[in-house]
């Protein structure tokens, strides 16, 4: 396997995006610095419920506690949304888990791999970190004024740098395949609906499966 690209563009995006609501607002971008940032500041300018950001290429891609996520072009879904809750700001970090939940189900869906959720952020494939998520939140006196979680999975890299090696994998490594990154966009939204509606139902996660 030489060529690792598959094609990530609006256009494609939209086309796998067979959701209600989440990335119905959808923003792609070849570079940002964070899609977090991205998101946040669309959150700032009072994006929609469900707002979701795409990256091609982070330059400055985020983890947490100010550690950094690597993010090269051509070989990763870097996403982040909007949610606008109206759950109290305890529950909020309940979204990081639906997240992951939600991601789980869509690498399944898409590639067949089964991952383990490394509590209490990452997805691990054989003992190995696929996937990390960072969820913000910005306040507006007690109440939310908007989650935004945000989501990195390794897809079609074929390499890592010297610090990441025997720690990170991706889905091209591990299956020996390049996956779509727009389907597995979709994939994921649809999980994340599916999962957040169960958690606004019953306010925690024991309906999940
Ligand atoms: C995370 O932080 O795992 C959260 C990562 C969230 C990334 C997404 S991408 C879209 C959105 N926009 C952003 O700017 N961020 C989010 P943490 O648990 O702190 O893990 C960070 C650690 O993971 C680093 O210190 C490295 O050891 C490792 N790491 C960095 N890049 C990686 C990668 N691509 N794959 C696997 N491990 C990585």
């Amino acid at each position: 396997m030489k060529e690792n690209k598959d094609c990530l563009s609006l256009h494609e995006l939209k086309q796998w995006m067979d959701t209600k609501w989440m990335g119905q607002t959808l923003y792609f971008h070849e570079i940002v610095d964070s899609t977090n940032l991205e998101a946040k500041s669309l959150g700032d300018a009072g994006a929609l419920d469900g707002t979701v950001v795409i990256a091609d290429c982070q330059k400055q891609g985020r983890g947490r506690l100010g550690r950094v996520w690597t993010s090269p072009a051509g070989c990763g879904l870097w996403m982040s949304a909007v949610l606008r809750p109206s759950f109290p700001p305890f529950q909020a970090s309940m979204v990081t888990l639906v997240a992951a939940m939600a991601v789980m189900e869509a690498i399944e869906e898409v590639t067949g791999v089964q991952a383990q959720i490394k509590w209490p952020n990452d997805l691990v494939v054989q003992g190995k970190k696929i996937c990390g998520i960072l969820t913000e939140m910005s306040m507006e006196g007690s109440k939310i004024r908007y989650i935004v979680p945000g989501i990195g999975i390794n897809v079609n890299n074929l390499d890592f740098p010297e610090e990441l090696c025997g720690k990170a994998t991706s889905l091209a490594l591990v299956t020996g395949k390049i996956t779509n990154r727009a389907q597995l966009a979709g994939a994921v939204c649809r999980s994340f609906e599916k999962y957040y509606a169960d958690f606004l139902v019953h306010g925690n996660l024991a309906g999940m499966k």
